[in-house]
């Protein structure tokens, strides 16, 4: 089995292209729920939906996230109140938030709730919530004044300078059911190309889950989410800078070398693979930008090969050029 430190966009096409690779029945996604946020009184869980809507194949592709082929109704009849209309929830997204929030109001758990939504879009891959609990990643701006997530993403468009992060309600949010399970018990575990600090750091924050990867940290490869420079997607490039870290593959490896054996970078950055070496973290060079579902295919290939690399000189992935 192999268990996913999964954020949203990144992480959706790192689990497309190893359910090409493995059985999806032996993937299990753990996903952040930082970013969940309450809007029109329904509960909103970004990163699964993302993640579950890329693996049924009904993700809008331009956006990586929402439905394809939207339409935006509510959104342009909730203009006429002067509604929150800043966050995009299309028609058919919205029946994802309906249901969801109409379950939780029963007394299920966001896990049975995920999973009923996944068995409906007939997904292989388990997907976790990393906590049945309310997480929510709060960021402090250099103004001083602290937004919620999809106010600093969405609505500010993550162009604001950011002084500290937290995770409200991580001191006390518990595993969700079978989580520590799946990170103990994977034959490996991945941190998918995700935003380290926003997306794979709420997950980190629940009881239990630093722990347990610290323990098993040979077999745990992350993929950067930093390319050359800069982020996919998204502001990681400069959360990594605005809270003292550096926006590059070293400094990604640096982030996450507690926990982390081996961090997989672009061939745009085999330059630097020495420095990642150097902070303690083996180094794989490989094509990472999943344009299409072949490379994250092969990537995915390469993040199962890398696992248990002896430390070494980075050596070149299967099928790239020069291995
Ligand atoms: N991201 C945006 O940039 N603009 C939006 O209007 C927006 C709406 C939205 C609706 C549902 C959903 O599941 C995700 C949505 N996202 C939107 C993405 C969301 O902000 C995610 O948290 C990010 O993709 C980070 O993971």
């Amino acid at each position: 089995m192999i268990a996913v430190l999964c954020g949203g966009v990144g992480a959706a096409r790192m689990l497309t292209g190893l359910q090409a690779v493995v059985d999806p029945g032996e993937i299990v996604g753990v996903v952040n729920t930082g970013d969940d946020t309450e809007l029109h009184g329904l509960y909103i869980s970004p990163d699964l939906d993302t993640i579950t809507y890329t693996l049924a194949g009904v993700v809008n592709p331009a956006t990586g996230w929402g439905l394809e082929g939207e339409s935006f109704r509510a959104m342009q009849a909730l203009e006429r109140f002067g509604a929150v209309t800043w966050f995009r929830l299309g028609d058919a997204d919205l029946a994802t938030h309906l249901y969801r929030t109409g379950r939780l109001r029963q007394g299920a758990t966001l896990s049975e709730v995920t999973q009923e939504i996944s068995r409906a879009w007939g997904l292989g891959v388990r997907l976790l919530p990393m906590s049945d609990d309310p997480v929510r990643t709060r960021l402090r701006l250099a103004d001083s004044q602290e937004v919620a997530f999809q106010e600093y993403f969405v609505k500010l468009r993550h162009s604001v300078v950011v002084e500290s992060v937290r995770f409200e309600g991580a001191e006390t949010a518990r595993p969700a059911p079978g989580v520590l399970e799946a990170l103990e018990s994977a034959e490996i575990v991945v941190v998918a190309p995700s935003n380290p600090v926003v997306s794979i750091g709420p997950i980190l924050a629940v009881a239990g889950v630093t722990k347990c990867l610290t323990a098993r940290r040979d077999s745990v490869v992350a993929v950067s989410p930093i390319v050359a420079g800069a982020a996919l997607k998204g502001p990681a490039d400069r959360l990594l800078v605005e809270l003292g870290g550096d926006a590059s593959a070293p400094g990604v490896a640096r982030f996450l070398s507690a926990f982390v054996g081996t961090l997989v970078i672009d061939q745009a950055d085999e330059d630097v693979a020495a420095e990642v070496e150097a902070a303690g973290v083996n180094c794989v060079v490989a094509p990472t930008v999943m344009r299409t579902h072949e490379i994250a295919a092969d990537l995915a290939r390469t993040v199962l090969a890398a696992c248990g690399t002896v430390t070494g000189p980075p050596r070149a992935a299967p099928g790239a050029p020069g291995s």
